[in-house]
């Protein structure tokens, strides 16, 4: 199939297919969304479309700050691309047309700043990744020895980073009288904006002091939470969809039914109505995004380590087994619920009941492997902070336990088969070093890791209760393998 995806063939599609519900040569840009992945795609440049059809004024420029390949996808395709829902029941395909340009920040840092610059730009957001915020992890404050940020305070007009390309263009937007954007952080981070705010409020500060002032008086960065699980796309899932189209798309995002989107309202130069397509706008992210942090993706980084290690390839291949469905209903019910406090009227017991089905459902492919990424930015939220409430309710923490362990032989970079696995982590060479000073012994290799103070803190090494209950699961893990320590424990 040679003929693609484009604003002229939009007319030519199968008639059950969805598909931009305004016309794209009206629409304005409102938005400059940082980080042009699948999540973003599938989540809010979908909420986005549909307010479009109401609104025009909040057309997305999305830039990625590192590869070309999604302008590579999307350019010849005027921006627009298939969102596949997908679930036991079947496949729902639409065309989404809310992107109206796609940028590679590194080929294109002026056009980028200009875009962000722009008055009527009010919202830039965000979706990094963990690592794109370059934090510790541990503390959530700006990691001043980052190379990204090294290099763009030595450089700040040529910025690289996503604090560097933010801050740089308020800077401009100041100096040219325009307000400030509200920066829209879809990260899973704990208290993201809060977090964002500091990283940002830290960077412009060593920039210029004054300009560190600016940012913390006058630029708004509401907390949101984010849900929805987007696998990576499959060339079995680019045939399966070009063949219902009828036109290539070459970055189709493949999705659940599932979607939420709990948001702060703090937006000075206004926003669109999220609401009126599904969005919850609260005073409080906080206790949603523990909810969403701690139950599912504590469960999923637990799944992937474990899931991984016992050769699963899938969440849904590993949530077949059945000692794996326990284990996960127990962490949920007996280790993390304790530490949440929902607001009144908040169901608890569906959301959890949901989150198992969402992770059996067969229809995504989405592998350990992907969700075991960059696990050192993600254990503290995930898991760490489960960890330290339960400790100071003197609860038990053996499955929260079995979890961190399972990271911990995940990062050695060998598999129980002897076979190499394929670490992707900003800390996977400092993390393989240390195991391998510990020849596979878990006594050793537990001590080493909780040496790692971005990920553990100073507090959780200190304390007996945690370093026994990880090593004790470790050692299970490394005697008898993932799959019976999680038969023997679920
Ligand atoms: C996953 C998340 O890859 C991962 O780490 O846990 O991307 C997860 O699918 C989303 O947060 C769901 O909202």
């Amino acid at each position: 199939m040679t003929k693609r995806l484009n604003d002229a063939f939009l007319g030519t599609l199968p008639e059950d297919i969805r598909r931009p519900a305004y016309d794209r040569s009206t629409i304005t840009t409102g938005i400059v969304h940082l980080g042009v992945g699948a999540f973003h795609r599938a989540h809010q440049a979908v909420y986005t479309d549909d307010v479009l059809a109401e609104d025009l004024r909040w057309g997305i420029v999305a830039a990625s700050l590192r590869s070309p390949d999604t302008y590579d996808a999307l350019e010849p395709q005027d921006g627009l691309y298939t969102l596949s829902v997908r679930s036991q029941d079947g496949e729902r395909l639409r065309v989404i047309g809310s992107i109206s340009r796609v940028i590679v920040a590194p080929e294109a840092i002026e056009s980028l700043l200009k875009v962000m610059a722009s008055p009527d730009v009010r919202i830039v957001s965000l979706t990094v990744t963990e690592k794109g915020y370059c934090h510790d992890p541990a503390t959530g404050a700006l990691n001043e020895a980052h190379p990204d940020v090294v290099h763009d305070l030595a450089e700040p007009h040529r910025p690289r980073s996503a604090p560097g390309f933010l801050v740089e263009a308020l800077r401009l937007r100041r100096a040219a009288g325009v307000a400030p954007f509200t920066v829209l952080t879809c990260d899973n981070l704990p208290s993201n904006g809060r977090t964002v705010k500091r990283v940002l409020t830290r960077f412009a500060e060593l920039r210029d002091p004054d300009l560190g002032a600016f940012v913390a008086r006058e630029v708004a960065c509401p907390s949101t939470m984010v849900d929805r699980i987007v696998p990576a796309t499959t060339d079995d899932d680019r045939a399966r969809i070009g063949q219902a189209l009828g036109v290539a798309d070459a970055w189709p995002v493949v999705t659940e039914p599932f979607t939420q989107w709990v948001i702060e309202d703090d937006f000075p130069q206004g926003r669109p109505a999220w609401e009126r397509v599904g969005a919850e706008f609260v005073a409080d992210v906080e206790p949603y995004e523990h909810m969403k942090l701690r139950l599912l993706n504590g469960s999923h980084s637990t799944l992937a380590y474990l899931g991984y290690l016992a050769g699963y390839e899938t969440v849904s291949d590993t949530m077949a087994d059945p000692a794996f469905e326990r284990l996960v209903q127990g962490l949920m019910d007996e280790e993390v619920t304790s530490t949440l406090h929902m607001p009144p009227g908040a169901d608890l017991d569906s959301y959890k009941r949901a989150l198992i089905e969402r992770f059996k459902n067969p229809a995504l492919k989405h592998r350990t492997w992907q969700i075991a990424m960059d696990g050192s930015q993600k254990l503290p939220q995930r898991l760490l902070g489960t960890v330290r409430d339960r400790l100071s309710q003197g609860a038990s923490i053996d499955r929260l336990a079995l979890g961190v362990a399972a990271w911990m032989r995940y990062v050695t970079g060998t598999d129980e088969r002897g076979q190499p696995i394929d670490v992707r982590d900003p800390m996977a060479a400092r993390l393989k070093a240390l195991a391998d000073g510990t020849n596979g012994d878990p006594a050793q290799l537990a001590p080493a890791l909780f040496g790692v103070s971005e990920i553990f803190g100073d507090d959780l090494p200190a304390d007996p209760r945690f370093t026994q209950a990880v090593t004790g699961a470790l050692t299970l893990l490394y005697a008898n393998g993932a799959k019976r320590t999680v038969a023997e424990r679920a």
